[in-house]
């Protein structure tokens, strides 16, 4: 690929939203310094970047790890304004951190004014298949519900971790792919309104 061809700004905003102890640290330690974090220090919020290549593409993510706990729920509003995709991450071991994906999911919509936006939906923990409580048919069907893809995740066996982010990139791309001749588009107009 040409340099000229290449995107201008290969910087993408990405946020780990989700509830409280769900493994959003976990998932995002592992992706940046590829180790387990075994023990639960809630977070209040930590930021990240990598430099990555997806899909023969160069790209430098700004990785946001947000607070899950409720008492930190005020900051939600300012992160997702600034965020440009989200991983929803929830826990198969604990239904209300499922619910809370929905919650989670109209807020961003709400928020960025829009009717869809980059997401993922992460389902984490599924080493913990005996201490499961959300079923995979179920959690495709609120992801199909949504219009949201769905990833069934481990933090702790490092499955699907890097396919996550990566995923999480691609619908990124393909969002401001689709964005940018509709934002030409919306100028002209403007322009024309502007000459009348
Ligand atoms: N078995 C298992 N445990 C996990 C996994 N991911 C995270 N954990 C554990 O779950 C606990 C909480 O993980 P965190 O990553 O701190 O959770 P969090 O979502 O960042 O929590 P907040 O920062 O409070 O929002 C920790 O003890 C982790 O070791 C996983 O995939 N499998
Ligand atoms: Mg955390």
């Amino acid at each position: 690929m040409s340099s000229s061809r290449q995107p201008q700004n290969n910087q993408l905003k990405i946020v780990v939203v989700g509830g409280g102890g769900v493994g959003k640290s976990a998932i995002t330690i592992q992706f940046i310094q590829s180790y387990f974090v075994q023990d639960y220090d809630p977070t209040i919020e930590d930021s990240y970047t990598k430099q990555c290549v997806i899909d023969d593409i160069p790209a430098k993510l700004d990785i946001l790890d947000t607070a899950g706990q409720e008492e930190f729920s005020a900051m939600r509003e300012q992160y997702m304004r600034s965020g440009e995709g989200f991983l929803l991450v929830f826990s198969v071991t604990e239904r209300s951190s499922f619910d809370e994906i929905s919650k989670f999911h109209r807020q961003i919509l709400r928020v960025k004014d829009r009717d869809e936006f980059p997401m993922l939906i992460v389902a984490n923990k599924s080493d913990l298949e005996l201490q499961r409580v959300v079923g995979r048919e179920e959690a495709q069907h609120l992801a199909q519900q949504l219009r949201v893809p769905l990833i069934e995740c481990s933090a702790k066996l490092r499955m699907n971790v890097d396919q996550a982010f990566h995923e999480l990139v691609r619908i990124i791309r393909q969002f401001q792919q689709m964005e940018r001749p509709l934002m030409k588009q919306q100028r002209k107009k403007n322009k024309k309104c502007i000459l009348l």
